[in-house]
This record gives structure tokens, C-alpha cells and sequence, in this order.
């Protein structure tokens, strides 16, 4: 079986944006796949994080994972902490090593995550040499994301061939599998953006875990435009191009299908039957959520997680260690 792997960050509560470009792709290939879920716990702390705040997400996206239709059960999914593997940090000082400096702060995401704060840390700038440790280790042929992380992925395949060309086959190339509807969740309130876990505006993002009325009022309430013609146009047109696509997420539809179902109404059919399909789909979850959390499972899955991939990536490791010069021979 080939291997997929991801990881979303515990910096804060997963949102609908999360669930589009990296949950439901999970869910979507979990059969025909061995599966490397993990939560990137030190990628996290790449900006400030509370501590209690931390263990909670960290938890809390477990459960949610499960609730959103990942299967633990199954013999090929591996859910684990990427802190609790000490060989992704291992990998990821040798790519440290190895990578110009100019490639990592040309990142988009280096660069408007530092743009936010005055004074920006060392591991904000290495954050993609540790995101292809945790793919490279693992040799994961695909990676599922929102469009995001596709510069990530790309540079993770960059690093994978530069160190296959100078010290010998060692790394599978990966690829990012970006999801075709969905692949980045506006902003509601702002649009142009994407819809962030760790936003500040508390309308911005609808989470895996708000109450329907939250849900409701959070649609209602979304940036649109004024020209009042609901069509698919996401430079023109972003707010009501959300729109769609979170209804099509949540429906299963095409956006083709979405707008000729909504073309020559207003907005607020459209905002209405959004805030529906995200409402039928998570109130379930929810329920599920709550389950996973009063079962004590979370542990025992994580145990065996964390047991699978050490295994898995101190082979890899050891032959880097080798091909690098590391050590004794
Ligand atoms: P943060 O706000 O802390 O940066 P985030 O909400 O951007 O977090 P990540 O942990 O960076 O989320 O991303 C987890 C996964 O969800 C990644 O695969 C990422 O591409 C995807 N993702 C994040 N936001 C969106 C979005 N708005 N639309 C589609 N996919 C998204
Ligand atoms: N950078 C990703 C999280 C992440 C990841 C990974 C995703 C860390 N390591 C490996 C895929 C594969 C993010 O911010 N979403």
C-alpha cells in the first residue's frame, strides 16, 4: 500500500477550513492507503502557545479526527504526536544543514506569519525543514492539504531529490494532494484570507465545535459584495465564491450544480442553505466528539501510534545517519 500522510497543527480549535482541505481528504482515501496522521505539536510552538491550551487541542483534535469519520480501527492509520517521535527533530537539523536560508524565508507562509509580530523565532523560519522530516521519514508518496501548504510539500520534494542526487536513493518524492473544492475556506469577514484556526476575529471562522446558532449567525453574517449576482469568481467575487464552496463541501455537489441551484436568488437563500449543510454535518460530529472524549480510547490509540512510527522512522534515520557521516559506521 502506498502511503499518505498529514498533519494539522494544535494551535487552536479545527475549523471548517481544516475539515476541506485536509479531515475529509483523510477520510475520503483511508481505505486505499497506509495513513500517517499526526498532530505537528512543535510546529505548533512556532508561535506562542499556552501550554494547558496545548495538551487540550492536542486531544481535543484527536477526538475530533475520529468524529469527523477517520477510522482508528483500521489496521493502516496510524495516528500519532510529532513531539512524541524524537526522530522528525533529528531529520529536521540535517535538513536544517542543508537548506539556503533564501528558500525558507521566501515561504509564503514565513512571510505573512512574520509579518504579524514585531519579532519572529528561528523555528518559524525552519518550520518547513521539520514539515519534510515528517514526510520524508515516513516516505509518504501523498500529502493532503488545503492549497496552503502546496509550497511546503513542493519544497519537501526539493530537499527529497537534492539529498537523493548527493548521497544515494533515500527518500520517495511526495506529493501534495490538494482537494478540488475546498482547497481554501475564506475568511468570512475578510474574504481575501483564509479561514485560520488562530484568528483574532471571532466571526471569522466557523469551528468543528460551535453550536448551531454560532453556525447560523457566522454565515448569516459573511462578507459578500454589493453587485447582488450570485456566480463563482473567487478574485472578483470572494466572499460569495465561499459561499458556494462551503455549501458544495458540505453537500457533496459541484459548484456547477451549486450555482445553478442558486443562480438569480440572494445571498440570503444562498448564506441559509450554507449554514444547513455545514448544520446537518456537524451537529452529528459533535455528538461523536463528545463519545471519543468519555471513551478514555484517546490514549491507547496514540500509544500505539507513537509505537509504529518510531519503528517506521528509525530505519529511515539510520540511513541518513549513514549516508550523512554521522557517528560510527
Ligand atoms: P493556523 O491558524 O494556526 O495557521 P490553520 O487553520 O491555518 O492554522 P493548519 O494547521 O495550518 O491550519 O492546517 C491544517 C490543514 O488544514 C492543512 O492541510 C491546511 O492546508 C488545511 N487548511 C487550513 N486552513 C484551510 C482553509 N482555510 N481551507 C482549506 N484548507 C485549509
Ligand atoms: N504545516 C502544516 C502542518 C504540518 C504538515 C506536516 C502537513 C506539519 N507537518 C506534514 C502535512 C505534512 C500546516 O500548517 N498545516
Amino acid at each position: 500500500m502506498d502511503r499518505l500522510l498529514t498533519g494539522l497543527q494544535p494551535s487552536g480549535t479545527l475549523t471548517i477550513g481544516n475539515y476541506a482541505g485536509g479531515i475529509s481528504q483523510i477520510v475520503n482515501y483511508q481505505s486505499d492507503y497506509e495513513t500517517f496522521l499526526f498532530i505537528p505539536d512543535m510546529h505548533a510552538i512556532t508561535v506562542p502557545q499556552d501550554p494547558e491550551a496545548l495538551h487540550r487541542n492536542i486531544i481535543n483534535a484527536i477526538a475530533m479526527y475520529i468524529a469527523c469519520g477517520v477510522n482508528p480501527d483500521l489496521p493502516n492509520m496510524h495516528i500519532y504526536i510529532q513531539s512524541e517521535n524524537l526522530y522528525h527533530a533529528n531529520l529536521s537539523w540535517i535538513f536544517e544543514c542543508h537548506t539556503p536560508h533564501g528558500e525558507l524565508t521566501r515561504m509564503h507562509q514565513f512571510k505573512a506569519k512574520s509579518a504579524l509580530h514585531e519579532t519572529f523565532t528561528e523555528g518559524l523560519v525552519t518550520y518547513p525543514d521539520l514539515m519534510a522530516a515528517d514526510i520524508l521519514l515516513y516516505d509518504a508518496k501523498y500529502v493532503p492539504t488545503g492549497i496552503d501548504q502546496k509550497q511546503h510539500v513542493e519544497l519537501a520534494r526539493n530537499i527529497a531529490i537534492r539529498f537523493n542526487n548527493r548521497y544515494g536513493e533515500l527518500f520517495a518524492i511526495p506529493e501534495p494532494l490538494i482537494p478540488s473544492i475546498g482547497a481554501k475556506i475564506r475568511d468570512l469577514q475578510n474574504p481575501e484570507q483564509k479561514m485560520s484556526k488562530s484568528t483574532t476575529n471571532p466571526k471569522a471562522s466557523i469551528f468543528l465545535s460551535d453550536p448551531e446558532k454560532v453556525i447560523r449567525k457566522k454565515i448569516m453574517s459573511a462578507v459578500t459584495d454589493s453587485d447582488g449576482v450570485i456566480k463563482f469568481d473567487e478574485e472578483n467575487k470572494p466572499g460569495v465564491s465561499n459561499l458556494l464552496t462551503i455549501y458544495s463541501v458540505f453537500t457533496g455537489s459541484s459548484i456547477e450544480d451549486a450555482v445553478a441551484k442558486f443562480e438569480g436568488g440572494g445571498y440570503g437563500d444562498l448564506k441559509k442553505a450554507a449554514a444547513d449543510a455545514v448544520v446537518e454535518k456537524l451537529m452529528p460530529m459533535q455528538e461523536k466528539y463528545n463519545d471519543i472524549i468519555n471513551s478514555g480510547r484517546i490514549n491507547e490509540i496514540l500509544d500505539a501510534g507513537r509505537d509504529y512510527s518510531n519503528k517506521i522512522a528509525a530505519e529511515k534515520y539510520e540511513k541518513v545517519r549513514k549516508a550523512v557521516g554521522f557517528g560510527r559506521i
